[in-house]
């Protein structure tokens, strides 16, 4: 499926419940994107055009453990098809920042890795932790994820924490500066 006008695409990928939704929401200024507190909601591939400039596309979360098989396989086969858009500028890549990165997570930054995909990675619900934890676990989850600080930003949804950071790194992306 072509975008008509083409623009550069950025993909919000992670696992189910992450908030890729709400951030998407957040980044726009309107509630765009459907949000909810079970995992799954989101499931089919959304396009959303920005500002004129991009567009994002709001995809299924993976690791969804409740969805059947066939269902899984269709997430999946939405992802794949999103990595490999023709005009994908990169990705911004979600993870919780209370949390290890999951197996899932693993897998994906392997196939990230090997599509040399651009990857903004976003730590999610940092309103959830003390200023002090926020910076410790932003840490935590760079070494461990091997990347370098200005491909990580702690964000929320709730309080507007990091957008404007992150807004900044997608326009750097889709202009092809990142
Ligand atoms: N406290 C807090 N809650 C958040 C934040 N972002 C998302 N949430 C909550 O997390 C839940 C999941 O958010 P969604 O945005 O629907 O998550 P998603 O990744 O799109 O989920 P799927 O579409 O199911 O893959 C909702 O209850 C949100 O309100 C955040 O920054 N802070
Ligand atoms: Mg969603």
């Amino acid at each position: 499926m072509a975008l008509d006008p083409p623009l550069p695409e950025v993909a919000f990928i992670g696992r189910s419940n992450v908030g890729k939704s709400s951030l998407l929401n957040a980044l726009v200024g309107q509630r765009l994107a459907k949000t909810s507190a079970t995992p799954g909601k989101t499931r089919l591939l959304n396009v959303f055009l920005t500002d004129g400039s991009h567009y994002y596309l709001d995809l299924p979360g993976y690791g969804y453990a409740r969805a059947g098989k066939a269902e899984r396989r269709a997430f999946r086969g939405l992802l794949t098809h999103a990595l490999r858009r023709e005009h994908l500028a990169g990705v911004v890549w979600l993870l919780d920042i209370r949390h290890p990165p999951s197996v899932d997570d693993r897998a994906m930054q392997d196939v990230l890795v090997e599509g040399e995909t651009h990857v903004l990675a976003a730590l999610t619900k940092g309103d959830k932790l003390s200023t002090a934890q926020r910076g410790a676990r932003e840490r935590e989850l760079r070494e461990e994820l091997g990347l370098p600080e200005d491909q990580v930003i702690v964000t929320s949804a709730k309080t507007g924490d990091g957008i404007a950071e992150l807004k900044e790194a997608i326009d750097g992306l889709v202009s092809g500066v990142a």
